[in-house]
């Protein structure tokens, strides 16, 4: 018998500390806080192993940026966050980073009949956020692509006449 209460006393700890992950994980998905986290901003100097690059979206339709700089061989920390107020089904944004073998125009017009607007195939999407509404935010880390310049944009329908940029890979 006190065998098996030993048992259940580990097992709640170990449920204890599963369920402290799990919050832990969550919270780097959080919604409306990347105020606050402007501590993490920019750090995409050459030289450092991981470049944090943050891309905001809002309610017009907008990136904050049409350009973004990292470094050959850097893990890229990329928080999107939709700074709008507008839900999803509206005005949701992505970040689709494309590959160079494919035009904006070709991709954003074949994703719109994928699921979450997103081509399923490494050899033409590179990297991608989910699809975020108004007061939520993302991130995702990617290794940086060779050395080069590639196309990002929101992957909404209609949306990439307006949202797109450059990704640049810098040596
Ligand atoms: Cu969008």
């Amino acid at each position: 018998m006190k065998m098996i209460k030993k048992c259940s006393y580990g097992v709640r700890i170990v449920f204890g500390l599963l369920l402290l992950a799990f919050m832990v994980s969550c919270s780097n998905d959080s919604q409306g806080d990347y105020a606050g986290d402007n501590a993490l901003l920019e750090t995409n100097h050459p030289g450092l192993d991981t470049a944090q690059i943050i891309l905001e979206s809002n309610d017009k339709m907008q990136f904050d940026k049409d350009e973004i700089v990292v470094y050959g061989g850097q893990t890229v920390v990329l928080r999107l966050a939709h700074v709008g107020t507008m839900p999803l089904a509206s005005m949701g944004h992505n970040f689709v980073l494309l590959s160079n073998s494919i035009s904006v125009a070709d991709y954003a017009k074949r994703a719109m009949n994928e699921k979450d607007y997103i081509i399923d195939d490494p050899k033409q999407t590179i990297a991608f956020t989910r699809m975020l509404g108004g007061g939520e935010s993302s991130e995702i880390v990617f290794n940086a692509p060779e050395i080069g310049t590639y196309n990002f944009i929101c992957s909404f329908p209609g949306h990439y006449s307006m949202m797109k940029g450059k990704f640049i890979v810098k040596q």
